[in-house]
């Protein structure tokens, strides 16, 4: 029986899967065994370490989904721009795209025939992988994609390149977003088809944007994004955003990721019990102490309670600084905690 996937299916499960990002992955000492011996662009094309970088969270924790290792840059390397993450700053990509004419550099070859190394990844790994773990493969959202075009790579100004295209010329940006939009989508359907039992797309940015600017930047692209994968297993993660959604709004995305900002039960009361809710263990709690950790793991849990429809998760990526043995005070806590029968 695959947890994961009934969960997404809103199907009522024994207990609640679990499964956790490790962007800044450098937390485990396996990862770091392999990064010491290949840059992080070679990792990532080459599909035999993809498939060990994707197993080593699962064997260590028995996790309920795997998550491809690769990057949503990958999408903007297809489109041209080719990027590489330096140690201590994170990706830098080879120019900035802000011009009408730069946008238009962008190649137009199909994006899943620059990326085949993703998708050989993924059919090794489901072979690999027993049929109780789901696989996950993902995307940057539009948004979140724009934001690193414009800017060149990661920012330390909050990035303010396209916080300021957005107000001088939003006609552009749009260009931009829709172009984002159709590469996403192309290179989510190829990892579907290569095997993904579901995806997750990343609007790591979100919160960077004002309410009213999410709703005309951001979230149009999404509900399109919803309505081209629909009928397959979509997870909308939206860090900083997802607080502003109306239930119709939120009506298009069957299951949705959330971070730390409010408590499940304030989602649930707001957005229903028809969307699956992903999340929101802070994931710095991680860097406390095992009673910490079982306290607010436990307070996650309270708050949405035992109905269908909850993937536990953290509200962001793993950072650097936790401890492994801290992840595992914390799955324990998920574990005993459906294990005690619901009355
Ligand atoms: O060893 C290193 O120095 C590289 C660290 C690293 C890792 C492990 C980067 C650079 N990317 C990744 C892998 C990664 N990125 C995964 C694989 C899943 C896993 O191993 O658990 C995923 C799903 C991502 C997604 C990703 N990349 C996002 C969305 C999620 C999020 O964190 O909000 C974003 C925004 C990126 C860009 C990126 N790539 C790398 C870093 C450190 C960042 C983000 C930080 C920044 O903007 O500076």
């Amino acid at each position: 029986m695959n947890l994961f996937l009934q969960t997404c299916d809103l199907q009522p499960t024994p207990r609640r899967p679990v499964w956790i990002m490790r962007q800044a992955g450098r937390y485990l000492p396996e990862y770091q065994a392999v990064r010491q011996r290949h840059s992080f662009k070679e990792m990532v094309t080459n599909p035999e370490l993809c498939v060990e970088l994707s197993l080593q969270p699962i064997r260590r924790y028995g996790l309920d989904a795997a998550i491809v290792f690769s990057d949503i840059l990958v999408v903007l390397e297809a489109l041209g721009v080719s990027y590489k993450i330096v140690e201590g700053h994170g990706p830098v990509l080879e120019r900035a795209v802000g011009s009408a004419t730069e946008l238009e550099r962008l190649s137009s070859a199909a994006v899943p025939d620059r990326l085949d190394y993703v998708y050989a990844a993924l059919g090794l790994l489901r072979r690999e992988l027993s049929p109780e773990v789901a696989l996950l493969g993902f995307a940057g959202a539009p948004w979140t994609l724009a934001c690193y075009l414009v800017a060149g790579g990661s920012s330390s100004n909050g990035f303010a390149a396209i916080k300021s295209l957005l107000e001088t010329d939003p006609a552009l940006l749009h260009t931009m977003l829709e172009r984002l939009t159709a590469a996403a989508l192309e290179h989510l359907q190829a990892q579907l088809a290569a095997g993904a039992d579901a995806v997750q797309i990343f609007d790591s940015w979100a919160g960077n944007l004002t309410e009213q600017q999410f709703r005309e930047f951001s979230l149009p692209y999404l509900h399109r994004m919803a309505a081209e994968l629909q009928g397959q297993r979509a997870i909308f993660y939206l860090k900083g955003a997802a607080q502003w959604l109306t239930a119709d709004e939120a009506a298009p995305f069957r299951i949705l990721s959330v971070d730390g900002q409010q408590p499940l039960a304030r989602y649930r009361q707001v957005l229903g019990d028809q969307v699956v809710l992903q999340g929101n263990l802070a994931p710095d709690i991680l860097t406390t102490d095992a009673v910490t950790i079982q306290r607010a793991t436990r307070a996650v849990l309270e708050s949405h309670g035992p109905g269908a429809g909850h993937i536990f998760n953290l509200g962001h990526g793993i950072t650097p600084d936790v401890p492994p043995r801290h992840v595992q005070v914390m799955l324990d806590s998920v574990r005993d905690y459906d294990l005690v029968p619901v009355t």
